[in-house]
Parts: structure tokens; C-alpha cells; sequence
């Protein structure tokens, strides 16, 4: 009899503590962006937007469909490489993770995205500039931030209209993002009048950029385009005040205009020609931008670059579809992304009905002093 007591209190014990766990999940976030390689400043700043808003969430005890949710973050390293940016794609389909925030880089997210398509997860970029990204129509796939035809068009109409700039030479570093927005400043410059005197060509791994700038210098331009990230950027800087092209204004895109740029370009005067334009509005002007900058300074100083508030805002819009969908499973919260009104750090995000973000808005920015300073 005894025994029989204790066995039937057993199982009620187990049933009970059954219950408790059925009542629990945990949600799983993929944070994937370039964590080694030259490009490993930027994956960090954003997996470090991810995390702020994985610790908020945490904090705000969250049940959704009658369970108790922790959330979680699986960071990835795609290297900034197609290849390893499929199999990490890949990887996190069948880890059948909740959703994604990525990739960094247009020339991984472009091929992830139809990964991520075929398997219904939902992936959202708050840094991949490339318009390609959103043609094909994947319903999965989202951008928070103004894509390349706003920022190459941005910086060509500076050049022309502000700065009554005639000459430029363009170089790109044939990756999706640096080819991409080169093309579109070149064909923005010409509409503008400006003359394209030169295009050169340079990859995402060099740093000896000498010939190119001397083919450059000899056309006499007013303005050297750099479609490209701040790794070759910075050498190009240098060796741009090396070769005396010290009055060349220096324009590029959101893949120059971070902080790192100012001691990647160590103390060249050349710093003080660029004008760079990424997407949205500066960190000061954003709702809660100062606040929440002053947040992720303390907790991970002096790594700060350019897309962590976005990255939050993506994880923080995934988990508000998931509440209004009151499911973490990526089909049935998916439809709920799209009609996303969420009020984040950055701007309200609204959806166009291909993904792409409502009225985005892009900064240009200035280095005063070394310090990246916003022009409007
Ligand atoms: N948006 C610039 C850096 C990322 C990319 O689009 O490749």
C-alpha cells in the first residue's frame, strides 16, 4: 500500500513538472553577419544589437500561446563569403530557428534569402543595401533600412547639387554591395551632368589600392566614389593623402560610414574629403536614439559602428509578430510581419508589400575632427 502511495505521488510529481516544462519554450533568434575576417567589427556590432534585444525581451516575461518564452540568440559567422553564408543559412533551417537577423552583407543575404524562403523562416537585414535583395518577391524577406538606390542616388545628387561637383571617378569592389551602389551613383552622377572620368575595380581582401588611385589622379577628378567597407576604405584614404589627392572629396555608402573608419584611415587628412550616406536617420535623431546608445555603450564599449540599432529593431519586430500572431511558429506569425506597425529605435517599421521598408530615410554624415558628424 505504501508503495503504491509513493509511485502514484511520483507521478504526479513528474506529470506536474511534465506541465510545468510544456508551459515553456524557447525561442531562438539567428544573428548571422562576417564574426572573423576584416569585416568582423561590423558582424559584432550587430550580433551586439541582437543581444541587447534577446536581454530585453527576457526581462519582460513573455507568453505566447499560453507559454512562458526564453528567448535566445544562435550568432553565426557567414564571413561575409556567398558560400559560407548558404551553409550557415542552411545550418539555421535546420536548426529550425524562429527567425533570422541577416545577413550583413548584400553578397550573402542575397543567396540566404532564398535558403530561408524554401524552408519559411522569416529573415530580416538591417544592413543589406542591395535593391536585388527584394525582387524576387520571397515572402520571408525584410529590410529596415533605406536600400542603395536611395543611398548611391542620395550621395550623387550631394555632389551635384550641393557641391556642384563635375568630375568623379568610381571604384568598386565587385562585391553585390560595392558594385551595386556604384552603379547606381554612376548612373545617378551622369543624369546629374557630372562626367564619370574613370571606373576601376579593386576585392573586399585588398589594401594596396597605389595603382588604381594613380590611374585615378592623372583624369583630375573632384570626387573619387568607393563602393565598398571601411577595410579597403581606409588604406584608400591613406594612400589617396600618400599620393597628394588631398582636394578629392571621398563619397561611399553605409559600408564606409562607420566609426571605424577613423582609425582604419589612421589619422589621414584625407578622413576630412569623405561624405558618406547610410540608411535612416542619425542615432541622435532617432525616437530614443541617445538613450539607447548610451544603453549599448556600457555594455559593449567602444564596439558602436553603424547597424546594431537596426539589428535590435529586427529582432524586436520578429517578436512583435510572434505576440500579435500569438505563435513563435514561423509560418503562422510570418503573414503578421508584413502588416508590422512597430514602433522601433530606429523609426517606425512598416512593410512595402515586397518587404522593403515604408519612406526610408538616409543620413549623410561628415568626419569633423575624426568624428563622424551627420550632415542633416
Ligand atoms: N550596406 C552596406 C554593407 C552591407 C551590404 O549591403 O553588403
Amino acid at each position: 500500500m505504501q508503495f503504491r502511495l509513493k509511485v502514484t505521488i511520483a507521478a504526479a510529481v513528474a506529470a506536474c513538472a511534465g506541465a510545468a516544462l510544456a508551459q515553456e519554450q524557447t525561442v531562438t533568434i539567428g544573428s548571422v553577419a562576417p564574426m572573423s575576417g576584416p569585416q568582423a567589427h561590423y558582424g559584432k556590432d550587430n550580433a551586439n544589437g541582437v543581444k541587447m534585444a534577446i536581454e530585453d525581451l527576457n526581462k519582460q516575461n513573455i507568453s505566447i500561446g499560453g507559454k512562458k518564452i526564453t528567448w535566445a540568440v544562435d550568432v553565426e559567422d557567414d564571413a561575409a563569403d556567398p558560400k559560407q553564408g548558404a551553409a550557415v543559412a542552411q545550418k539555421l533551417c535546420d536548426a529550425k530557428v524562429n527567425g533570422v537577423v541577416g545577413h550583413l552583407n548584400s553578397g550573402t543575404t542575397i543567396p540566404a534569402s532564398k535558403i530561408y524562403h524554401e524552408c519559411g523562416i522569416p529573415m530580416v537585414t538591417g544592413a543589406a543595401t542591395n535593391p536585388d535583395l527584394t525582387k524576387p518577391g520571397y515572402k520571408e524577406v525584410f529590410r529596415i533600412i533605406a536600400n542603395d538606390s536611395s543611398l548611391g542616388a542620395g550621395l550623387a545628387f550631394y555632389a551635384a547639387d550641393a557641391l556642384k561637383l563635375k568630375k568623379v571617378a568610381i571604384i568598386d569592389d565587385r562585391t553585390a554591395y560595392g558594385q551595386g551602389v556604384a552603379d547606381i551613383f554612376e548612373k545617378t552622377a551622369k543624369s546629374k551632368g557630372m562626367q564619370v572620368v574613370e571606373r576601376q575595380f579593386t576585392t573586399d581582401k585588398a589594401t594596396d589600392f597605389m595603382a588604381i588611385l594613380t590611374a585615378i589622379k592623372a583624369k583630375q577628378p573632384d570626387a573619387v566614389f568607393f563602393g565598398g567597407m571601411d577595410p579597403q576604405a581606409g588604406p584608400m584614404l591613406r594612400q589617396m593623402e600618400q599620393l597628394g589627392m588631398t582636394n578629392v572629396k571621398f563619397f561611399g555608402g553605409d559600408g564606409i560610414c562607420t566609426v571605424k573608419l577613423a582609425e582604419l584611415s589612421a589619422g589621414a587628412k584625407t578622413l576630412g574629403n569623405v561624405v558618406c550616406a547610410e540608411g535612416g536617420t542619425s542615432i541622435q535623431k532617432m525616437p530614443g536614439g541617445n538613450a539607447w546608445k548610451a544603453r549599448y555603450d556600457k555594455e559593449y564599449p567602444n564596439q558602436f559602428q553603424v547597424y546594431s540599432p537596426y539589428t535590435y529593431d529586427a529582432t524586436m519586430l520578429l517578436a512583435d509578430a510572434m505576440k500579435r500572431a500569438n505563435s513563435t511558429d514561423p509560418k503562422v506569425y510570418l503573414p503578421k510581419l508584413i502588416e508590422s506597425k512597430y514602433k522601433g529605435v530606429t523609426a517606425v517599421i512598416e512593410f512595402e508589400p515586397n518587404g522593403e521598408l515604408k519612406n526610408p530615410a538616409i543620413t549623410l554624415s561628415v568626419f569633423k575632427d575624426g568624428k563622424k558628424t551627420p550632415l542633416n
